[in-house]
């Protein structure tokens, strides 16, 4: 198959409230919006990069020269016959992995507009619902914070995790933890400790917490594989994780007890499926974590998480934990039971509401063959 049209948008979404980590502020999605057409269909995908190149790389500015200058033509230069053959496409590219995904998620949907079949279907899913909880940012002090967990827990998550940092590390999950003795809590300290820090992350181990995700460099294994040895709470790998062969690595060296797998971060999701099958057989569980994806890039997230392996709660909140309104007519709603149902449609089964998507675009592009 060969592609006919690919359409490029810079967009900008304010969110709800401005998201804090340990080292930057997100106060909207910057993502890269990607459509595909070929054979009388269209998909959509989503390269969810951040407001500067503080999570890993990329920015919505790198990765628009990306997609412009290389990952397009090179795409319609590709024989596509599966979804597969877009990671295949992209072998000889470094980095710039949610550039590459943009597209990769994209061909995804479009194939399942082609073929009839759910994203949840085409990747091997077996859930209908999936466990979702809720990613907090750094708050300006404990009682926000509370009074922030207390809605959200009114609101249905039944899994909370804490951004931390250092002087916002022990005394927010202590306070969480005794206000609620049995909610499932994890924190995360996007890259911010050094090994330094072992001593003052095992005070961490008194909390129950499901994990501890990404305390050391956004690059390393060989010192988390250390800090482990000194923690009880299992250490949870986000940003380095970004192919198979990194997550094959950190199991070698017992690096993590868990593996965050954000498609996007790896480049899309043959790899993703691939460092999920690495762990089923390894005995490592993995859950799906988020880059506070549109309804587009959160479609493709719940697919995923729909496979066996992601036995613990993903960072896939509802849409309306992001956005006033959201760039699909069919946003995600919490269920009761701390759930997001997956979709059943063809394709991601998503429905892009282009109107409101035109209205928050700064730039598009369309290139045909
Ligand atoms: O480290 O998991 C992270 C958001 C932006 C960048 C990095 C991270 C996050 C989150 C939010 O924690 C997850 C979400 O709700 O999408
Ligand atoms: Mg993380």
């Amino acid at each position: 198959m060969q592609l006919e049209q690919i359409e490029l948008r810079r967009i900008a979404l304010p969110y709800v409230t401005p998201f804090v980590t340990s080292g930057w502020c997100e106060e909207a999605s910057h993502s890269l919006i990607v459509r595909l057409q070929a054979e009388g269909a269209e998909g959509w995908g989503e390269a969810p990069v951040g407001s500067g190149p503080w999570y890993n790389e990329e920015t919505q500015a790198s990765a628009w020269v990306m997609v412009r200058e290389y990952l397009a033509p090179m795409l319609f230069a590709c024989d596509l016959q599966r979804p597969e053959d877009v990671a295949a496409c992209y072998a000889k590219v470094r980095g710039n992995r949610m550039a590459q995904a943009g597209f990769e998620f994209a061909a995804w949907d479009l194939f399942g507009h082609l073929t009839g079949r759910s994203l949840s279907q085409m990747l091997g899913g077996t859930r209908t619902q999936v466990e979702v909880g809720v990613s907090i940012g750094v708050q300006p002090d404990l009682d926000s914070l509370l009074r922030v967990v207390a809605g959200y827990v009114a609101a249905g998550y039944q899994r909370v995790k804490l951004k931390i940092k250092p002087g916002w590390d022990l005394a927010p999950t202590r306070a969480v933890r005794e206000t609620w003795p049995n909610l499932r809590l994890q924190v995360d300290a996007n890259s911010i400790y050094t090994l330094d820090d072992a001593e003052h992350l095992a005070h961490l181990d008194a909390f129950n917490l499901l994990l501890i995700e990404q305390p050391l460099a956004h690059d390393d294994i060989i010192d988390h594989a250390k800090l482990q040895r000194r923690l009880q709470t299992p250490i949870c790998l986000d940003e380095s994780i970004v192919s198979p062969d990194h997550a094959r690595w950190a199991i070698e060296l017992r690096a993590c007890g868990v593996i965050n797998i954000k498609p996007s971060r790896v480049g899309g999701l043959t790899a993703a499926c691939r460092i999920h099958a690495l762990c089923a057989e390894a005995g490592m569980p993995v859950w799906c974590g988020g880059m506070l994806e549109t309804g587009i890039g959160r479609a493709t997230n719940v697919a995923l998480a729909s496979l066996p392996n992601f036995s613990l709660p993903g960072d896939i909140s509802a849409s309306d934990r992001y956005f006033a309104r959201d760039v699909v007519h069919n946003p995600f709603t919490l269920n009761p039971d701390s759930t997001l149902s997956v979709p059943t449609a063809p394709g991601s089964g998503v429905v892009v509401d282009t109107a409101f998507l035109d209205s928050i675009t700064l730039e598009r592009v369309t290139l045909t063959r």
